[in-house]
């Protein structure tokens, strides 16, 4: 091309020369930019590598129950405990990301006995230096004062602009710990969410098949530090190692599974990356009998300028019911003062579909937190999972159109064949968690002539005023 341009100066205007030697000059800044954006940066990985990773793994399934609820662990261990043996167990590294950071509460809320158990995990982040194991975290806040905290003792705390990259919120929250132990769910390093709220998530030891995998989106989220917009190219070293369409084989407690890591926004979807709404449809799509869905918040809509329809995740399940025959959806919706009472809609127009000739099923409750005192309703944020027959999908964010377009969140996949009394296995135990919830006293069948608490009580208040 340079050959070309240089001769062809001597032929044509001065004007034109300039013009073509400056498309070359372009050509050139661009293969240099492409070549430096391959792998500049190294991150050993600890030397753990896709064929020499541990995929005998072991997993808990984790809860937050508030102690006035009610509700008795099913099999699955308190948080508290579960995080506590995650970091005895560290050696090297504690890699965090969490939407907030409200572990160490302020001085009135100190006095609460519930913010004791934020306050001794706050300790002992502090206190990793001490054992040498470095931590590291990544976040959106720029001005939290316990990420401060934490810096100042040694931690390496990441910043992400998500208003210049996504225009999101960074609402994922996972932990990995030296890229073998990992853990994802809802609850987020806010005392409340050792406390008060009721939360669920996955635990998994000696797994650094999986663990790098997610240790990889902790990478990204390192990489876009103080950017303000998203690179063409990411490093090879991001590229996803397990996606929907090649599984991760493993054992977990002794059982086969095959599992994956998803993510969202699309944009932060390298390469194999599977995106967290994928992820959603494949495992809607192999459901044979049954999807159980546990989510703060359905909605599919948008809301930004102006309000829009976000049909995505709707489309899955109206998709799934009118084809796949027999099938029988359950889904628990949180409920609360911010519930948007479109909510109640979208949930009648789904189990609207089912007719008689479809012989499918849509059942719709709302999960009902007790009144505090003061006479309002807190919404107690609460487990995002699903279950079907066959696979779980456990994931950080709500099912609300905002959420998958702009924020990031995390999702893991877990498949394992239904066995019959196979106890250890993760879709059993989780749909055995899902039973318990849906049967509780704590929630209320969705009834056109009954509106649920959580709108009734705006009710109450407008009478009120
Ligand atoms: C954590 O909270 C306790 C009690 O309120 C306070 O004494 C301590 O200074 C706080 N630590 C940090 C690092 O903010
Ligand atoms: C984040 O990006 C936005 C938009 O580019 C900018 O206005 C804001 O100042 C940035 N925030 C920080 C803390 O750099
Ligand atoms: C899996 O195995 C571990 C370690 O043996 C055990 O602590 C845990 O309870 C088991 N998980 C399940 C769900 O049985
Ligand atoms: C959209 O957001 C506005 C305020 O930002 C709020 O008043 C409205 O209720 C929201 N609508 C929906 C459907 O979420
Ligand atoms: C309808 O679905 C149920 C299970 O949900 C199944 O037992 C029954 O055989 C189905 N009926 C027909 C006609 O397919
Ligand atoms: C994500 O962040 C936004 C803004 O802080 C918040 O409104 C939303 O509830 C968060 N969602 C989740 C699933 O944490
Ligand atoms: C499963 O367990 C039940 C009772 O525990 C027993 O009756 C049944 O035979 C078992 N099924 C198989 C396939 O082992
Ligand atoms: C992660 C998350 O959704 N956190 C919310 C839990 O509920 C409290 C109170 O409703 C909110 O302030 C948090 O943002």
């Amino acid at each position: 091309m340079s050959v070309f341009a240089s001769s062809s100066c001597f032929l044509q205007s001065q004007h034109k020369c300039i013009v073509i030697f400056a498309l070359v000059c372009c050509c050139a800044v661009l293969i240099a930019l492409i070549f430096s954006a391959v792998d500049v940066w190294g991150d050993d990985e600890d030397g753990i590598t896709e064929d020499s990773c541990s995929r005998t793994c072991r997993f808990v399934l984790v809860e937050n129950i508030p102690e006035d609820l009610s509700i008795p662990y099913k099999d699955t261990v308190p948080l508290t405990t579960g995080l506590h043996e995650l970091l005895d167990r560290a050696r090297r590294s504690v890699e965090i990301v969490s939407p907030w950071w409200a572990l160490n509460s302020t001085k009135s809320e100190s006095d609460l006995p519930q913010a004791k158990q934020g306050q001794i995990l706050f300790r002992q982040l502090m206190s990793l230096r001490s054992r040498s194991v470095s931590l590291r975290v990544a976040s959106g806040l720029t001005d939290s004062p316990e990420l401060k905290a934490l810096a100042q003792r040694g931690a390496d705390v990441r910043y992400l602009n998500m208003t210049a990259l996504t225009r999101g919120q960074l609402n994922s929250s996972f932990w990995v710990v030296d890229r073998e132990h990992m853990y994802v769910g809802s609850a987020i390093m806010d005392w409340r969410s050792l406390s008060t709220m009721k939360e669920f998530g996955i635990i998994i030891h000696d797994c650094s098949c999986l663990a790098l995998d997610l240790h990889r989106i902790f990478s990204l989220y390192c990489q876009l530090q103080h950017k303000d917009f998203l690179p063409s190219i990411w490093s090879k070293r991001l590229y996803a190692l397990n996606n929907r369409d090649k599984n991760l084989l493993l054992s977990l407690n002794d059982s086969k599974a095959e599992a994956y890591i998803s993510s969202s926004p699309d944009l932060f979807c390298p390469k194999h990356r599977t995106k967290d709404t994928e992820a959603i449809k494949r495992v809607i799509q192999e459901a044979e009998t049954f999807i159980y869905i546990s989510i703060t918040d359905y909605l599919p809509m948008m809301n930004r300028s102006q309000p829009k329809y976000w049909s995505l995740i709707d489309n899955m399940l109206r998709e799934a019911l009118i084809l796949s025959r027999n099938l029988r959806v359950r889904l628990l919706v949180s409920c609360g003062e911010q519930t948007e009472p479109l909510t109640l809609n979208f949930l009648w127009s789904l189990k609207a579909l089912c007719v008689e000739s479809l012989n499918c099923s849509v059942e719709a409750k709302f999960f009902i937190p007790r009144e505090q005192s003061d006479g309002r309703l807190y919404r107690i944020n609460h487990s995002r999972f699903m279950v079907t027959d066959s696979s779980v999908y456990l994931g950080n964010s709500d099912w609300v159109g905002n959420e998958f377009v702009f924020n990031a969140g995390v999702g893991v996949v877990i498949r394992q064949r239904p066995q019959e009394n196979n106890t250890a296995s993760v879709v059993e135990r989780m749909k055995a968690v899902f039973e318990r919830d849906w049967h509780s006293h704590y929630t209320k069948t969705l009834d056109p002539n009954n509106i649920p608490a959580c709108s009734m009580h705006t009710v109450k208040e407008n009478i009120r005023v």
